[in-house]
Order: structure tokens, then C-alpha cells, then sequence
């Protein structure tokens, strides 16, 4: 696994602010949550231990009924740079991105990660995120950059599912991603801005492929950076036949939105 530390300045085990290497301001870790209770305090621990300056979490945990709102709330008397959005059932992972881009919108946020609750990616690579964002709008953490799929653990059909998904997305929208379904990455805010964040249509997974694509449409900068994606040990992926035939034809959707300039 790649180790991120050559960029990490520590004095006393606290990342300064001034580090050439980490981008200056804010940043907002938008993690959303549906039955993550077993997860989630781990992973908001792992994070708050890198101690990157102006680093706030937020969660966005859709009534979860294993009570994963309540442990975020049990954290936030330790950490005051915990934030927390309840909403009333489970709405689907995009809307979820959405409320928290609208959150590190109106708190002016300069960078906006999304990473899963489940430590399928390793929140070590947060400070690598913050590097490559200085010279990016938009840093995509991606497990097909190499030839060697970096991803551990996941069944063969869960892997030929998203390097088909990779595949598909790329010849039908040319876009040069090579994961363009990965959920581990960064924005600038000024991304989030300039899309219609009311217009974003996926509830699941082809969120991510929406959203890259917007952005690479309006001539943002996307940079894809390798990652290593561990599968899950604790809890219930949330993957199922309806989220995988809105990705099939969200593709064609946006392809056409662009053709008639819709988009
Ligand atoms: N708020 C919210 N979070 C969700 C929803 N669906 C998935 N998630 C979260 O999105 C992240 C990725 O989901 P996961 O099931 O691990 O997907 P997989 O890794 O692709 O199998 C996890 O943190 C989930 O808890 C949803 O409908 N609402
Ligand atoms: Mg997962």
C-alpha cells in the first residue's frame, strides 16, 4: 500500500497548515452512511488521527435502522469538528452527496472529499488527496490505473461488474477515466458550483459517473490517482439490480443530455 507520510509535515504529531505539500483550507469529508453503526466510529477516529488543519467530517446517515446516527452523535462531544445530517429514510447515496455539497457550499468549504463509511478506502491517502487537488479540480482515487486491479478482497463478479461498468462508461462517454464509478475523491468547491447540484439525477452509484462527467464537461481538470480498495469486513454492501440498470442507462442519458447540449 502506498505510504502518503513523505507529505505529512508533523510537529508534535500535528500537521501544520503551512505544508507546501497539503492544499491551504478547508476541507469537508462527506461520508455518508445506511447501516454503518459498526463502521463509522473507526473511521471517523482514522481520519480525526491525521489531524490535517481545517479538516471537518460530515455524515449524512439516512435513518439508519442500526442507530448509526446515534454513535456519530455519542462522538461529537470529542470531536467539535464532527457534523451530522439526519434524514428521514434511506434516499439513496446521491441525494446524500448532494445535501453535503450543499453544506460545504454555503460553509465555503475549499475542498470537499467523499469517502464510504465501510474502510473500503484508507483514509491515509487523505493528505495524497489534498497534494494533487492543489493542481487539479477534481482528484478521482482510482483502482484501475495500473494494470493490476487494486482492489482486495471483492468477488470476481463484484470486480468484473465495475471494470465493466469502467469499460462501458468510457466508450459510450469517451470520458479518459479510468474508474469513473470509484467513490473516493476530491472537488474543489468551485466544481460543486458550477453544477446544477438540483439536477443531478442518480439516487446510486452512477452518481459518481454524473457527477465526473459534468465536470469534465464544463473543462474541469480531473486527475486520477491510484488507490487500493479493500472490500468491507463489517456490515451489508448496499448494491443491488436496480442501482446497476440506473447506471446502464444514465450513461446513454448524460451522452445524450451533452449531444443536445442539456447538460
Ligand atoms: N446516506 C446514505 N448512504 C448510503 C446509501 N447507500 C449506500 N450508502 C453508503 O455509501 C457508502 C458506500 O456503500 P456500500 O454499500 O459500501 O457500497 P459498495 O462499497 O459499492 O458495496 C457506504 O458508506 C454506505 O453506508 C443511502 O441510500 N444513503
Ligand atoms: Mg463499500
Amino acid at each position: 500500500m502506498s505510504k502518503p507520510t513523505e507529505f505529512i509535515s508533523q510537529k508534535d504529531g500535528v500537521l501544520t497548515q503551512d505544508n507546501p505539500m497539503l492544499a491551504k483550507g478547508k476541507t469537508l469529508v462527506i461520508i455518508p452512511t445506511f447501516n454503518e453503526s459498526e463502521n463509522i466510529k473507526e473511521i471517523i477516529v482514522l481520519v480525526f488521527k491525521l489531524n490535517i488543519p481545517g479538516l471537518d467530517i460530515l455524515v449524512v446517515d439516512d435513518n439508519s435502522p442500526d442507530a448509526t446516527a446515534d454513535v456519530v452523535e455519542s462522538l461529537m462531544s470529542d470531536f467539535s469538528n464532527l457534523f451530522l445530517k439526519k434524514r428521514p429514510g434511506k434516499l439513496g447515496l446521491g441525494t446524500a452527496y448532494v445535501v453535503g455539497f450543499k453544506y460545504a457550499i454555503e460553509n465555503q468549504y475549499d475542498f470537499i472529499v467523499e469517502m464510504d463509511a465501510d474502510l473500503s478506502h484508507d483514509p491515509q491517502m487523505l493528505p495524497q488527496f489534498l497534494k494533487e487537488i492543489q493542481t487539479s479540480d477534481l482528484v478521482i482515487g482510482s483502482r484501475y490505473i495500473n494494470e493490476v486491479s487494486n482492489v482486495v478482497n471483492w468477488p470476481l463478479r463484484r470486480l468484473m461488474l465495475s471494470k465493466g461498468a469502467s469499460v462501458y462508461t468510457q466508450i459510450i462517454t469517451r470520458m479518459p477515466i479510468k474508474d469513473p464509478t470509484s467513490g473516493f475523491k476530491c472537488f474543489r468547491r468551485k466544481v460543486l458550483e458550477a453544477i446544477n447540484l438540483d439536477n443531478i439525477h442518480s439516487g446510486g452509484y452512477s452518481f459518481q459517473i454524473e457527477m465526473n462527467f459534468k465536470a469534465w464537461n464544463k473543462g474541469f481538470k480531473l486527475k486520477e490517482m491510484p488507490i487500493i480498495f479493500v472490500d468491507r469486513t463489517v456490515g451489508k454492501s448496499k448494491m443491488s439490480k436496480k442501482i446497476i440498470w440506473e447506471a446502464i442507462w444514465m450513461v446513454w442519458g448524460l451522452k445524450f443530455k451533452q449531444l443536445f447540449k442539456q447538460l
